[in-house]
């Protein structure tokens, strides 16, 4: 990574996704990991009905399917865990934690599995191992010691199972908090907080046969060739049938461009695979907005017409009056919207959003999917919310081959929340929880993420404990939130591989390694399964089937109930008794959250069972009992509009996104093959007139400034200019090296998810 050992190396990519070039890749990675022979087996095992659930990605599973669904970066997730690399106390013995801190995290990641307990040793600035006994207990010591057990914040990273899970929230907060700062706080929080206003519940309303009906398909800001690889079987089928699929992105993805899927012969001896979407539309970073604002505004335009004509009417009027609430309010103030506004604001001309706007009502049944490039921004909620409305005013919800469909990214992430990881949890689930066992729930709110790391920096957090995840560097504004990390007494993380949290550490700090999902969890000497929920409200059950990575490893349910007993005492729960048999925890969890109903019974079906979500069935958990149509303005006097102020044009906008290998803050390799760039992550993608105006040229090194008002200096040095099709003021750069530049205090409204899709930024000559 080092720019002058490493020329990078920028090659337009002209295949389809997949295909051949996947299929080389994952021979290289499984070389690269040493993954021996008898693990090989267990690739083909992912996401089938008796074999785990794979750690990649959130979505779900297509349980008829006869051969296992290829995924190149299903593949690398589960390479990475079964690597036959380890970092064992003796590769502790040998480096100190500043020696590693010279690391960079691709390198800290090819290490391989962490084997042993380790407790960091002040005196020789090294970890050293430690028994579990004692790790528990200096947790516990620590825990018992706070003089509030607000003082802690207990983080989790969408891996953990409901089961883990469910187990954690229970014992933080019998130990008295609700501070669950979570990997969604970063992620889809702008979806979570934002549905529940319009339709009811914070998940999507789709099931995968809704894609078998669908005719329409708008995917906003995502790029699933990248992340959700196995997404793009669904698309290839829906793109088959001749539905429309749009990708609004200021990135014209490749990897949505075609698709040979490698489980179909005549994909790949063609070469070119299937064409997927068929109409791209380039917003500017956050024009989402006003993009969608600008379709609902020409959708009731269509209405009236169709109305003065008598024709059809486009607006599904049944659905307005007998389901919704608001319509009215909505529809006076698109009217009253200037479309000057919203094509100044969405970046793209009147007549791409008329165009979007006539794919939209020529669908009888569409399914808007969305990920980070709608949910990382300050405006995320409202968007949200115009995108809900812009479904509703068709009745695109609930009914056949239509809704919406927020697509997760961690594997369990929806799941963690379901079973009680909330940081601002109802008081009916408290009320609940506080019943089945016995005990009154703290009700106050919690630390979410930016939370958590302002409270370390003020002193009033004092212990972490990270149940998964990378919490140093996935979060923003790096420097700050490392401050904030080594100012703790205790930072504890249960984790699989090493990586960069392990190294910014608290006064105390211990490493505890856990099975990974791929493993045999065996308690008692009987093989436990766990449970996950996909981005799709199914729950299913994973049986790992690789031997431990170590004989010292402790599955994460247990080390959950062991600091869960070492600090609570079992007296009211039999946490023990709990890691000892899986099943009792999903009894508890049945008695807990409804719509677990036998539980056990239904997990041992195939495919598992499909959670409830109400609005998918038309019933509104809302106030008004409806579905809200809710009004929202363009914002004004925005960071990004503060920052043109100030500097003109050079002021420019960026997103920082994921390359095609990586897993968000582990690193496999350093190409990013679908974008064309090779050996190479300090990229930055501009559009060739910016370049020519900043005075640069493509292919110079320059550094990344934020523009903000703080005092504070945010500079991230050393990036390769890349010349790239997407819209002026607009750059795009990879996280986690950017996130020094996300200002803590940049969040967006309501949900206070870094914007990390939106940091107002200086280019400057390196
Ligand atoms: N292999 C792999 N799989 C993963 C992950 C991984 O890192 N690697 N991460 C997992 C996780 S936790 C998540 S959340 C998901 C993330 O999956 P995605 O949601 O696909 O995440 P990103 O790659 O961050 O960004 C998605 C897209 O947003 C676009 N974008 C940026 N700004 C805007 C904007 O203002 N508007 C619009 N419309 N688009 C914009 C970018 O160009 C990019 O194509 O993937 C999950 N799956
Ligand atoms: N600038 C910028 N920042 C972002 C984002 C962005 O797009 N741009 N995306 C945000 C998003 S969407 C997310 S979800 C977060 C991700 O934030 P995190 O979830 O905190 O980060 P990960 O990189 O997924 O965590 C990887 C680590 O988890 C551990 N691990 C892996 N598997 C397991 C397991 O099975 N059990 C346990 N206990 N540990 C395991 C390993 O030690 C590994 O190093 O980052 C956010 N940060
Ligand atoms: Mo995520």
């Amino acid at each position: 990574m080092d720019k002058t050992t490493k020329p990078g190396r920028i090659e337009p990519y002209t295949g389809p996704a997949a295909g051949w070039g996947a299929l080389k890749y994952v021979a290289i990675n499984l070389m690269k990991e040493k993954v021996a022979g008898g693990k090989y087996k267990t690739l083909f095992k992912q996401n089938q009905a008796d074999g785990f659930d794979c750690p990649g990605c959130a979505w779900p599973d297509r349980q008829h399917a006869s051969t296992f669904e290829f995924c190149e970066n299903g593949v690398k997730a589960v390479a990475a865990e079964a690597t036959s690399k380890r970092v064992t106390p003796a590769f502790f013995a040998q480096h100190t934690v500043g020696e590693l801190m010279k690391q960079d995290d691709y390198t800290l990641e090819q290490h391989g599995r962490l084997t042993d307990p380790m407790v960091f040793d002040p005196l020789t600035d090294k970890y050293r191992s430690i028994s579990w006994y004692d790790a528990y207990q200096l947790i516990a010591k620590h825990l018992k010691g706070l003089d509030s057990p607000h003082r802690a914040a207990f983080y989790t990273s969408g891996r953990a199972s409901n089961e883990a899970a469910f187990l954690y929230q229970l014992f933080v907060r019998m130990y008295g908090t609700n501070n669950f700062p979570d990997c969604s706080n970063m992620c889809h929080e702008a979806t979570s907080r934002g549905l529940p206003t319009t339709v009811g519940i914070g998940k999507g309303t789709v099931t995968l046969d809704d894609f078998e009906h669908a005719d329409t398909l708008l995917i906003f800001g995502q790029n699933p060739a990248t992340n959700h690889p196995r997404m793009l079987g669904e698309l290839r089928e829906c793109a088959k049938r001749g539905a429309a699929i749009v990708s609004i992105n200021p990135l014209r993805e490749r990897g949505l461009e075609r698709f040979a899927s490698p489980q179909h012969v005549t994909d790949m001896l063609t070469m070119s695979g299937v064409k997927i979407a068929s109409t791209f539309i380039q917003p500017k970073i956050g024009g989402d907005f006003a993009l969608i604002k600008g379709v609902a505004k020409r959708v009731l335009e269509l209405d009236d017409l169709a109305v003065e004509q008598n024709t059809e009417r486009v607006l599904d009027v049944a659905f307005l009056e007998a389901h919704t609430a608001n319509f009215e309010a909505f529809a006076a103030d698109l009217r009253a919207e200037s479309w000057a506004a919203l094509v100044e604001e969405a970046g793209v001309p009147r007549e791409d959003i008329e165009d979007l706007a006539r794919i939209y009502v020529n669908g009888k049944r569409v399914i808007s999917t969305w990920g980070m490039g709608i949910t990382q921004h300050k405006n995320s909620v409202a968007t949200v919310h115009m995108l809900s409305n812009l479904m509703m005013m068709r009745g695109n919800i609930g009914r056949l081959g239509a809704g919406l469909c927020p697509v997760r990214g961690h594997s369990n992430v929806q799941g963690n929340r379901t079973v009680g990881i909330e940081e601002k949890p109802t008081d009916a689930f408290l009320d609940r929880l506080g019943k089945v066992f016995d005990f009154e729930p703290p009700r106050g709110h919690g630390y979410d993420v930016v939370e958590t790391i302002e409270a370390m920096l003020e002193g009033h957090v004092k212990v972490f404990i990270g149940l998964g995840g990378n919490f140093s560097i996935a979060t923003p504004d790096t420097p700050r939130t490392w401050e904030a990390l080594r100012a703790c007494d205790l930072t504890v993380h249960i984790t699989t591989k090493l990586n960069r949290s392990h190294l910014v550490h608290g006064k105390e700090a211990l490493i505890l390694p856990t099975l990974g999902r791929t493993e045999i969890d065996l308690q008692n000497g009987i093989a436990q399964g766990v449970t996950v929920e996909d981005s799709m409200s199914m729950v299913h059950v994973s049986y790992g089937m690789n031997q431990p990575a170590s004989e010292n490893l402790v599955s994460e349910t247990r080390i959950v109930a062991q600091i869960a007993h070492a600090t609570l005492g079992s007296a009211k729960v039999d946490w023990l008794g709990y890691a000892n048999d899986y099943a009792k925890i999903r009894d508890a969890i049945e008695w807990s959250i409804d719509g677990f109903y036998d539980y056990n019974e239904r997990i041992a079906q195939p495919g598992g069972f499909h959670l409830r979500v109400a609005s998918r069935e038309r019933d509104w958990k809302t106030g008004t009992g409806k579905a809200n149509f809710i009004v929202h303005q363009i914002q004004r006097d925005t960071p990004i509009q503060r920052a043109k102020k100030l500097h003109g044009e050079r002021a420019m906008t960026l997103m920082t996104t994921r390359s095609h290998d990586q897993y968000n803050t582990t690193i496999y390799a350093l190409d990013d093959r679908y974008r064309g760039v090779y050996n190479q992550r300090r990229v930055v993608f501009a559009n060739a007139a910016d370049i020519a105006m900043l005075g640069f040229k493509a292919g110079e090194w320059v550094d990344i400034e934020t523009i903000w008002d703080d005092g504070i200096e945010r500079r991230a040095e050393g990036f390769l200019l890349v010349e790239y099709d997407i819209p002026r003021g607009c750059l795009g750069a990879y996280y986690p090296e950017t996130n020094p530049l996300v200002p803590l205090s940049s969040t967006a409204d309501v949900c206070n998810t870094p914007t990390s899709k939106s940091i107002p930024v200086l280019l400057t000559a390196a």
